[in-house]
C-alpha cells in the first residue's frame, strides 16, 4: 500500500533520516548499543560522516579589522589580508563564494553607509563635474560580467623558495586570487555624464578607506565595455570587505588596480602619479630600470598561474582520486594545462572543464593513483595568447607576478 503522508517532504524526511543512520552504522560494523552510545556522547554524526566533511564557517568573531568572519579552516591569516584555503575549492563550483574571498585590505574595512556615499567625478579631464549618489548608480542599467580579481603578490612566497631570500610582503602561497560574477555599471557611463573630454588621459579611482588607496589606469582601460563600478557580488549586494558600497572591476589587471570603496574619480589630461604606480605595484629588481617618476615599470595585467584544490603542505588519504585544479590568465583564456607528479620529469595534458572563461580561470583534473608517500605536485598553464608558466622568474623586491611553475608540496597518507 502507498503511504499517502510520505508524498509530504518533511514526512518523508523525517522517516528516512532513521533508516538511513542505522544502515549506515550497520555498513560501518557498529552495534547498535556502540551507535547509541556515540549518538549519546554527541559524536555520531562524526562517526557516520565519510572521511572528509566539509568545513563550516562557524560564528567566528569578526576582527575589528574586517566585517565577514574568516576562521582558520577558511583562510590563512595575514591581520587585514586573508588568503584563500585553495583545499576548500574543491567541493565548490565555479565561482569563489563571498565567505571564502580573500580579503586585501591596506588598513581596514570602512564603515559605510550608502545613503550618504557619494561618488564624486572631476578634474581636467572632465567639462561637467558631478556627483552620483548610490540610487544614481544602481538605477543606471546594470551589466554582470565574471572575472578574477587577484593580488600583483599572490605567490609570493615562492620567491624565497626559488631565491632564498624573502620579497616584502604578506607570503602568500597562491590563494589571493577568487573568480566571482560581479554586477554593476560600465565605468565609462559616469565619464560620459561628467562629459569626458578626448583629450583626456588619465582616470584615478580613490577609496574612502584610510590610505585613500588609488591608482591611474588610461582612459583606454577605463572605458572598455568590462571596467565596471560594481555594487553586486555573486548576486549578493557588495560585502563590506570587497568594497561597499561601490568597487572598481578592472578586468585582468592587478588586484590594486580594482580600488574598493570609491568616492572619487580623477580624471585628467596629464598623466597621473601616486604611491601605488610609483613606489608600489612597480617591478623593482636587477632586471627592472627605474622610470621616474617611478622606481620600475609599472605593473598592469596578470600572468599565468595555476593551483591545485588540496591544502597546503598537508595531507590527503591513499587511493585513486581525481587531482583537480584550476588555470587563469590576465591576458585571455587558458588553452592548455599540463600537470607533472613527479617533480617535472614527466607531464601529462589536463583535462579541461567547461566554463573557460576570459580573465577568469578554467577547472581542470587528471587522474591519480596516489601511493603514500611525500610529493611536489607541478602544473603549467598556457593561455590563448601563447603565454607559459616559466620554470622560474628573476627577483624583484617587492614579490610581484610569481608567475613560474610552483611546486605544492603535499604528503598521501
Ligand atoms: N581602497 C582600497 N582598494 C583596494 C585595496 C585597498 O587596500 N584599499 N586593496 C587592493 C588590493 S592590493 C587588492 S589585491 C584587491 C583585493 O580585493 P578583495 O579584498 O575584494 O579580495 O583590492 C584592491 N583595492
Ligand atoms: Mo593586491
Amino acid at each position: 500500500m502507498r503511504d499517502e503522508s510520505l508524498m509530504d517532504e518533511q514526512v518523508y524526511e523525517a522517516a528516512r533520516a532513521d533508516e538511513r543512520v542505522w544502515r549506515r552504522a550497520k555498513t560501518l560494523g557498529i552495534s547498535r548499543r556502540r551507535l547509541l552510545e556515540l549518538v549519546g556522547a554527541g559524536a555520531g554524526a562524526a562517526a557516520l560522516t565519510a572521511v572528509q566533511r566539509p568545513p563550516r564557517a562557524h560564528a567566528a568573531p569578526a576582527s575589528d579589522l574586517l566585517v565577514k568572519p574568516t576562521p582558520p579552516e577558511f583562510f590563512n591569516d595575514f591581520g587585514s589580508n586573508k588568503e584563500m584555503r585553495w583545499e576548500n575549492m574543491y567541493t565548490r563550483g565555479y565561482l569563489v563564494p563571498n565567505e571564502l574571498f580573500f580579503v586585501r585590505d591596506h588598513t581596514r574595512t570602512p564603515r559605510l553607509d550608502a545613503s550618504a556615499w557619494r561618488l564624486r567625478v572631476e578634474g581636467s579631464g572632465v567639462t561637467q563635474p558631478r556627483e552620483f549618489t548610490y540610487d544614481d548608480i544602481v538605477g543606471m542599467p546594470s551589466v554582470s560580467v565574471t572575472k578574477f580579481i587577484e593580488c600583483a603578490g599572490n605567490g609570493r612566497s615562492f620567491f624565497e623558495t626559488a631565491y632564498g631570500r624573502k620579497a616584502e610582503g604578506g607570503q602568500w602561497h597562491l590563494g589571493a586570487i577568487g573568480v566571482a560574477e560581479w554586477t554593476g555599471v560600465p565605468l565609462r557611463e559616469v565619464l560620459t555624464r561628467a562629459g569626458l573630454k578626448r583629450s583626456a588621459r588619465d582616470v584615478m579611482p580613490e577609496g574612502l578607506d584610510e590610505l585613500r588607496v588609488r591608482r591611474p589606469m588610461p582612459a583606454a582601460k577605463a572605458l572598455a565595455d568590462d571596467t565596471l563600478l560594481v555594487y553586486a557580488m555573486n548576486g549578493q549586494t557588495l560585502p563590506p570587505d570587497h568594497g561597499f558600497p561601490v568597487r572598481v572591476l578592472v578586468p585582468g589587471w592587478i588586484g590594486v588596480a580594482n580600488t574598493k570603496w570609491i568616492g572619487r574619480i580623477e580624471v585628467s589630461e596629464e598623466p597621473l602619479y601616486s604611491a601605488w604606480n610609483t613606489n608600489t605595484y612597480v617591478m623593482i629588481g636587477p632586471d627592472y630600470k627605474p622610470q621616474p617618476p617611478a622606481k620600475g615599470p609599472a605593473l598592469t595585467f596578470q600572468a599565468v598561474k595555476s593551483a591545485f584544490e588540496l591544502p597546503w603542505d598537508g595531507e590527503v588519504r591513499a587511493g585513486r582520486r581525481l587531482l583537480k585544479g584550476r588555470s587563469w590568465s590576465g591576458y585571455g583564456k587558458i588553452a592548455k594545462v599540463d600537470v607533472s607528479l613527479d617533480r617535472g620529469v614527466t607531464w601529462q595534458p589536463a583535462r579541461m572543464r567547461e566554463p573557460n572563461l576570459s580573465q577568469a580561470w578554467v577547472r581542470w583534473d587528471v587522474d591519480w593513483d596516489a601511493r603514500p608517500g611525500s610529493y611536489n605536485l607541478r602544473a603549467r598553464g598556457t593561455d590563448d595568447k601563447g603565454h607559459t608558466q616559466p620554470a622560474g622568474v628573476p627577483f624583484n623586491q617587492q614579490g610581484y607576478l610569481y608567475w613560474a611553475v610552483a611546486g605544492h608540496p603535499v604528503t598521501v597518507r
